[in-house]
């Protein structure tokens, strides 16, 4: 068994949830925040055995897209002002963040 961690936008999050259960997968969403861009995303955790595990990423590659987001310029208040950039950057942002780890157990009790 895997378990997949997705870091997801929150525009394209509805849409994933729905295919994941189309698919008959089993996720749960927590509401997360980027550790960059302070903007909020949303991360999927889903448990899948390891034979369904390529499908579930096509299902997460096919619903999640890459955008740009402006990021606005934070005045350095008494900080170094080497790094400041001021006028807002276009970052990319990626259709989804996808980390896969081996499962020891699952129960449900
Ligand atoms: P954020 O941390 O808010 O990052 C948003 C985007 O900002 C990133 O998109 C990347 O293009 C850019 N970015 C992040 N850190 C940067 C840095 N130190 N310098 C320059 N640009 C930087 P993605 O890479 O697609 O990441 C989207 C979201 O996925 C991230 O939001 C974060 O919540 C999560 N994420 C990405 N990589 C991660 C990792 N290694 N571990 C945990 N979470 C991760």
């Amino acid at each position: 068994m895997k378990l997949i961690l997705a870091v997801v936008q929150d525009q394209d999050s509805h849409r994933l949830s729905q295919a994941l259960i189309e698919n008959n997968f089993r996720a749960t969403k927590l509401a997360t925040t980027g550790g960059f861009l302070k903007a909020g995303n949303t991360t999927f955790i889903i448990g899948t055995d390891d034979i369904r595990l390529d499908r579930a990423l096509a299902i997460i590659k096919e619903n999640c897209q890459s955008r740009d987001q402006m990021v606005a310029p934070v005045s350095p208040m008494g900080g170094n002002a080497d790094s400041y950039v001021p006028y807002p950057v276009e970052v990319p942002v990626g259709g989804a963040t996808v980390f896969v780890l081996p499962v020891e157990q699952f129960h449900q009790f």
